[in-house]
């Protein structure tokens, strides 16, 4: 059985930039990565239409100030191939490849009271002393649960498999089922060359212009200059964009003025409509219903058809309380002759056929059918690998009502094992926070080396003192009062009916702020086992500090 000091689940930008902080600890290494390259979400999510929603240039790893010179951002919100192009460009320029093992799927991962052995879905077994969970907070993709679905002839994708060839939509009756996200940037590309498009929409998003263009030589210019002042605006930022809430609460401005800067919002790049908001636009109901009723005015203007439009505004939740799809003309789409909107939860879809799908009022005829059905989030990666801790525990069985960590980095019970991307790690700008959570995770290795601490694990009442803060976070949150991946909601998924407390809702600067004082404090709130010996307290100072 091949041992090393650390594995790494996932060779995505968390497996990747651990794996070079972990080399220059000295420790050997391996990553296991289901796919056959680098990249995690930009391998996976190919879909067409694929692109950031965050600036090129405030997602990109910061680490490495030689590199941000050498790469240059083509457009101001990357499309994925450009991306998964920088990111083979950072595993190439550090050697990555050498220590990552390709097609290996992490089946298990057993603490054995030494350390983890991980076997594959090849049945071979792999010992470490430390885990590190890499695998994303969107990864685990779900498709619907409707009979059928192995019948239809065609070709069917989820968008998180998408061929790596690509699909011809020309002349093609195609349907997607979904409208997150996902299946907004699928549906303006796909509607393009369609030759008929059907969308089954079961529930609307409130989605927004993304604004995106090419980069001029004189920004890319400015950008390369900029990098030092752009991610320091990142790190003092509630979501780690360079977008932050306005100062102001919606109603302190007269009624011209809030409109006049909701324009000025929904006509600028970016997130700025959503994150850059008026401070209370998503706890105060009155200002979120205002928020919501000029978006729909926006919706309706767009839409020709009223009856499609109404269609397209979301009754249940107001704007922002979900993730915000961004968009390039989505709601034009629906003004083609050749596609076609259907309300999934009015005449929800049956069945999926030989050769396409019925819903309780029609049956339709397709060539393709694209799932753009989401994911399990924050916890489904997880549950998708048999982990087992201290005394044979299963966390999926210990997270079954929702996640419970220290700094969505360490669970109780899971001595050794940490979480990069985590449940309630700091979400928003993704790889801020990823650049964050290796950073810390590995402080804290180069603690335990520097004081022969073989093992770590979360106090319980260190778990406790941080849940509490989640929940405090939470608290007055119109968020929190959805159903969607952010409250743990996935209707497609046994057990994830109900809403959970699986994310962090404070802000990146609280969470590091959190981090920082478990690191200055010198690791109280975990339980260390020197090299050699039984549990020690580093808050009864047994241990070296
Ligand atoms: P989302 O946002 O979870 O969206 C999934 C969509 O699929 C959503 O519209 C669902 O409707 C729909 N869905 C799921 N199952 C069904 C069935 N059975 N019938 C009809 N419609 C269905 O996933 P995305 O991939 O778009 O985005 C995930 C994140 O990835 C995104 O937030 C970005 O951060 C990146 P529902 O809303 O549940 O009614």
């Amino acid at each position: 059985m091949a041992r090393f000091d650390a594995i790494i689940i996932g060779a995505g930008m968390s497996g990747m930039y651990q794996l070079i902080r972990l080399r220059e600890l000295g420790m050997s290494v391996r990553v296991f990565e289901a796919g056959t390259g680098v990249g995690g979400t930009w391998y996976w999510n190919r879909y067409p239409g694929a692109r950031f929603d965050s600036e090129s240039y405030s997602y990109g790893f910061s680490f490495d100030p030689e590199l941000l010179q050498e790469w240059s951002w083509s457009e101001h919100f990357a499309p994925q191939p450009e991306t998964l192009r920088y990111l083979n460009r950072v595993a190439e320029k550090y050697d990555l490849q050498r220590d990552i093992q390709f097609n290996a799927e992490v089946k298990s991962a057993h603490f054995t009271g030494e350390g983890w052995r991980v076997t594959l879905a090849d049945g071979t077994a792999h010992e470490a002393r430390f885990l590190i969970t890499a695998i994303g907070a969107l990864s685990a993709h779900t498709l619907p649960r409707i009979e059928g679905i192995e019948s239809f002839r065609g070709p069917s994708f989820h968008t998180a498999r998408w061929p790596k060839e690509g699909v011809d939509f020309a002349g093609k009756r195609v349907a997607v089922i979904g409208t997150g996200a996902t299946g907004v940037q699928t549906i303006q590309e796909v509607a393009k060359t369609a030759g008929h498009l059907t969308v089954f929409q079961r529930t609307p998003n409130w989605c927004t212009p993304l604004h995106n263009s090419k980069i001029t030589e004189e920004e890319q210019a400015r950008i390369k200059q900029s990098y030092p002042e752009i991610f320091a605006r990142c790190a003092e930022t509630y979501a780690c964009f360079l977008h932050t809430a306005d100062p102001r609460n919606t109603f302190d401005v007269s009624k011209e003025e809030r409109e006049a800067f909701w324009e000025k919002l929904y006509a600028s790049p970016g997130f700025g409509i959503w994150v850059g908001n008026f401070k209370d636009s998503y706890t105060n109901r009155e200002a979120n219903a205002e928020l919501s009723a000029f978006i729909a005015r926006k919706i309706r203007e767009r839409v020709k058809d009223p009856s499609v439009a109404e269609m397209l505004i979301p009754k249940n939740h107001g704007f922002g309380t979900r993730r915000v799809p961004m968009e390039t003309r989505y709601y034009e789409v629906y003004n083609q002759p050749n596609v076609e909107l259907v309300d999934s939860k009015a005449t929800p879809i049956t069945r999926i056929t030989p050769t396409g799908l019925s819903t309780t009022e029609r049956d339709f005829a397709f060539d393709i059918i694209i799932y753009a059905t989401g994911f399990d989030g924050l916890t489904g990666a997880f549950d998708r690998i048999d982990i087992r801790g201290r005394d044979g525990r299963s966390l999926r069985e210990d997270w079954a009502s929702g996640a419970r960590t220290l700094v969505g980095m360490l669970a109780e019970g899971y001595p050794n094992m940490l979480m990069l991307l985590g449940p309630h790690t700091a979400l928003g700008n993704i790889p801020r926070s990823i650049e964050y959570n290796v950073e810390w995770v590995t402080a804290l290795l180069r603690h335990m080396q520097a004081n022969g601490l073989a093992m770590a694990e979360a106090r319980p009442e260190a778990v406790e003192g941080w849940m509490q803060h989640v929940l405090e976070c939470s608290v007055g949150l119109l968020a929190n009062e959805v159903d969607s991946w952010f409250t743990g909601v996935n209707k497609n998924v046994e057990g994830r009916q109900v809403r959970t407390l699986s994310r962090y809702s404070g802000s990146a600067p609280a969470y590091r702020a959190r981090g920082e004082a478990i690191a200055a404090g010198g690791y109280a709130e975990l339980l260390f086992t020197p090299a050699c010996g039984s549990v020690s307290d580093p808050a009864s100072s047994s241990v070296p500090a």
